[in-house]
């Protein structure tokens, strides 16, 4: 049993060195995990914890040295080769200010957020040990019963509520803010602003549980330790105050001394191994992107959690290649955007929305009720360090649009055929909620962050959801049929929407998964 100071210094700490131990070529191990976001770190705990060594192979940085700045991670304001994916030019969600591309040059590097462009959208996602975690907004937001019941109908909704959302948001930190120190908070000024205006518009709002420690951001707002949230820190990662999955999960699981992490190693095969169980191929990367090994792991049992587009571009790819030619024709389908919608209002020069801002949103308006079009839209922070009169919002929508990955054999890639124009239900339910409120408060939409002239941010997401749907995909626990020690674990499993941000979803549908397969297929 792993003492409860082991713990706590995990959670200072992060995972410890002594787990960052990279595979070799040859090795045999008893469960493999592709990838350490959430449905990788819920893996990794549950099997460690049940005795089962387990090697996490994550393509990402470990994220545990300072550049020469001093910091590991750098700012929105200041985005340096530490931010992007192998780019040479920043990608920001909102890509544009006053019409103008607000882009730079950068060094290519293995930074920690990738903007993967597919045709007809840019899908964000974190790289790094801790996957989404490290540049997510730390919004834990459990869905609605209701929903999770439409979307996942061979789940049982008692259960996930009554024991592994509980579990889910235990683990990973869950924090409330308080309500009397949020209405008086200068960082949360832009988030009051738009929330009144909400509520006088005739719209419900609700505050939005975190994994940001809302205690260290009172003391960042007090100017007692060092800033991160509200030093513009949330995309490229933050450098304090955030509970990423290597402080909570992947810590924990490293302090059985059971795990090992492989990082900056890309897994490019999955196949019968002659010998029995699975052969995994990887790549291992320099921070230029290029080769600079590749190796082959036996392994009994391989758990997918490369994360919805990574699993489903992998398995489709083993499909057409022939590696794993039985999967079923359901892999790689069934994948959504979670609804997502960028807009943005412009202010009246007497509501200041405050030019210091705290990163993690901490309040969002909820219409999902209503039948003409839900919507449940965060009220999001434009932390520019300098008053801008600008409330921005990331709308989360009931698009029923779906896409599929399929392989290109003559380039060997997996494309999305997801077109943007499969958007347009989501801009036009953000639509009916933000013109309500631009009519109440005699407000205009900005045109000049989405591009010139252009209004939606509809182009991107930041939850894509789906691929391996599960019971379509995958039986009801996430087993590969016919693949007897393939498991899917992460948001492929999710049918391209869950109403809310998804991080919560994920770990929880993990969690109950993994206990599932530990009792029967590991006992
Ligand atoms: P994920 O966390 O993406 O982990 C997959 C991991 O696998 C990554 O670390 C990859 O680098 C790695 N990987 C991929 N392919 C390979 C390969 N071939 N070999 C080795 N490694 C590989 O997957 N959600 C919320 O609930 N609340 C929020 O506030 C929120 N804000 C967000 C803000 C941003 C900017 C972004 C990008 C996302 C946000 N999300 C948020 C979404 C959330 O982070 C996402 O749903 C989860 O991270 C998905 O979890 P998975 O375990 O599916």
């Amino acid at each position: 049993m792993t003492s409860r100071r082991t713990l706590l210094r995990a959670a200072l700490f992060g995972v410890p060195a002594a787990a960052l131990l990279p595979l070799d070529d040859g090795d045999h191990v008893p469960a493999l995990v592709i990838g350490s976001g959430y449905g990788g770190s819920v893996a990794a705990l549950r099997l460690t914890r049940a005795g089962i060594a387990t090697a996490v192979v994550e393509m990402g940085m470990a994220w545990n040295t300072a550049g020469p700045d001093g910091k590991i991670f750098c700012d929105m304001l200041d985005p340096d080769r530490r931010s992007y994916w192998l780019r040479t030019r920043t990608d920001q969600p909102v890509g544009y200010f006053l019409g103008i591309d607000a882009n730079r040059s950068i060094e290519r590097y293995t930074g920690v957020l990738d903007s993967e462009r597919f045709a007809g959208i840019r899908v964000y996602q974190g790289r790094g040990v801790g996957g989404g975690s490290l540049v997510n907004g730390g919004m834990a937001v459990v869905p609605r019963r209701d929903y999770l019941a439409e979307i996942l109908p061979s789940v049982d909704a008692a259960a996930m509520y009554a024991t592994y959302f509980p579990r889910a948001t235990a683990a990973l930190g869950v924090n409330a803010v308080d309500p009397a120190w949020f209405e008086t908070a200068d960082c949360y000024r832009y988030a009051r602003v738009s929330r009144d205006q909400a509520r006088a518009s005739g719209y419900a709002t609700t505050f939005l549980p975190n994994v940001y420690d809302f205690g260290y951001m009172r003391q960042e707002q007090a100017g007692t330790v060092p800033r991160s949230a509200l030093a513009s820190e949330v995309i490229y990662g933050n450098n304090h105050g955030k509970r990423s999955l290597d402080k909570t999960y992947l810590a924990a699981a490293a302090a059985t001394g059971r795990l090992t992490i492989t990082a900056q190693h890309v897994v490019t095969a999955v196949a019968p191994a002659p010998a029995g169980g699975w052969a995994v191929t990887m790549n291992q990367l320099a921070t230029t992107g290029g080769t600079v090994a590749t190796k082959t792991v036996r392994a009994d049992r391989v758990f997918f959690a490369a994360g919805s587009v990574g699993t489903s571009k992998l398995l489709v790819a083993m499909r057409a290649q022939g590696r794993l030619p039985d999967l079923p024709a359901a892999v790689g389908q069934g994948w959504g955007n979670n609804g997502n919608v960028m807009v943005a209002r412009a202010q009246h020069l007497w509501n200041t929305t405050g030019a210091l801002q705290s990163g993690m949103p901490a309040v969002g308006i909820d219409n999902w009720a209503d039948p003409a079009g839900p919507v449940f839209a965060e009220i999001a922070p434009f932390p520019a360090g300098t008053e801008l009169w600008i409330s921005l919002y990331l709308a989360i929508t009931k698009n029923p649009n779906r896409a599929q990955f399929a392989y290109d054999s003559a380039t060997g890639t997996v494309g999305l055929t997801w077109r943007t124009a499969q958007n347009q239900p989501a801009v036009a339910a953000a639509k009916r909620v933000f013109d309500t409120i631009n009519k109440a408060q005699v407000t205009v939409y900005r045109s000049d962050l989405f591009g010139v002239n252009k209004v939606w941010g509809d182009d991107l997401t930041y939850h894509p959801l789906g691929g391996c749907v599960l019971g379509r995909a995958t039986d009801d626990y996430g087993r590969l049929p016919g693949h007897p020690g393939l498991y899917v674990i992460d948001g492929s499993l999710i049918p391209g929407s869950t109403g809310v941000n998804p991080f919560v979803t994920i770990t929880a549908l993990a969690e109950r998964n993994i206990e599932r397969i530990i009792a029967t297929d590991l006992a």
